[in-house]
């Protein structure tokens, strides 16, 4: 995967939850970016647990920008410092999911349409958390939150979550890539390749919230591992439009992973049928796009190589 700096870039001492899902993958990614950055983080969690003042937990370049835009200020950063020369400096995006599927949703796909060359991570909790757990595009079907109650007409979200990953890959990015904290070795691959193209490139990670989620914090990781596990969190890669799961386990049960989580404990039984037969609808389309996608690959492989 090329060298990891191994320098502690996400420094401790910050204030995030016991357990905090966002802190661990944010360790792992500033481990593979390394040194030489900019990153520009939204209101959100992060911003608050990490930069409490005087202190700050990065020991790079950072910016906070407002909830809404941190694609436009990074395509601006990024344009500074090529108007500099400055070739090699990496400008990433660390947003939230409600930055990312709701808020900034337009001015993130504005960054990808005029091709900016900056790495965007949504870090995906599933819910405004920093505000108070209010439901967000990202929200899963049927959660609960403070804007998705439940009660005798409704239980829980109404809406299926926004698929963002591929919404960014049809834009035509060359890269677009989905992982977890608990799975860092994925995560750190993906995010050194991303920054190895050149271009928009949206890697939206999945990353548990202890009170947003109801979880045990000693859980955070096991949650992340049986949501890919349960085949709920895919993980995949699009690289120039060509769609590959990265890794494929022997499915469990979707109530492994609800189990356990407060904010799915008003579920039954037929609930948790309807949610296992989209979980497996989406898996399979998956699998059936990866298969065209990856002919098609090596059709046009092959003819290139005539
Ligand atoms: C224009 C605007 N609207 C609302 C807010 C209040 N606000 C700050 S952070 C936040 C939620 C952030 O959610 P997300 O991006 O998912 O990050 P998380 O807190 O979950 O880490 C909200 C609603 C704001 N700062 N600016
Ligand atoms: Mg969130």
């Amino acid at each position: 995967m090329g060298e990891l700096e191994n320098k502690e870039l996400f420094k401790s001492g910050h204030t995030a939850c016991a357990g905090c899902g966002v802190a661990v993958g944010l360790r792992h990614i500033m481990k593979a970016i390394g040194e030489d950055c900019v990153i520009v983080n939204a209101t959100g969690c992060v911003e608050i647990f990490t930069t409490a003042y005087p202190k700050s937990a990065w020991a790079v370049p950072y910016i906070h920008c407002v909830f809404e835009n941190s694609a436009p200020v990074a395509a601006g950063v990024v344009e500074a410092l090529r108007v500099q020369g400055n070739d090699h400096t990496k400008v990433v995006v660390i947003s939230g999911d409600g930055a990312s599927y709701d808020i900034g949703f337009g001015h993130l796909s504005g960054m990808m349409e005029r091709g900016h060359d900056v790495l965007y991570i949504s870090y995906d909790n599933e819910a405004y958390m920093n505000t108070g757990v209010q439901r967000s595009g990202a929200t899963p079907w049927k959660a609960y939150t403070t804007t998705s109650q439940v009660g005798s007409v409704r239980k829980g979200k109404q809406q299926f979550k926004k698929p963002l990953t591929e919404i960014a890959a049809a834009h035509g990015i060359p890269y677009a890539a989905t992982s977890t904290s608990a799975h860092y070795t994925d995560l750190q691959q993906k995010v050194k390749k991303a920054l190895s193209i050149k271009g928009p490139k949206f890697l939206n990670v999945l990353m548990t919230c202890v009170p947003g989620w109801g979880t045990k914090p000693a859980l955070s990781m096991q949650y992340l591992k049986d949501a890919v596990d349960a085949h709920v969190w895919p993980v995949y890669e699009i690289e120039n439009g060509f769609l590959k799961l990265n890794m494929k386990p022997e499915k469990k049960p979707v109530e492994t992973y609800i189990k356990g989580q407060k904010r799915f404990k008003h579920l039954n039984e037929q609930d948790v049928k309807e949610i296992q037969e989209l979980v497996d609808e989406k898996w399979d389309r998956l699998l059936w796009k990866e298969k065209v996608d990856q002919e098609r690959k090596a059709e046009l492989e092959g003819h290139s190589g005539e």
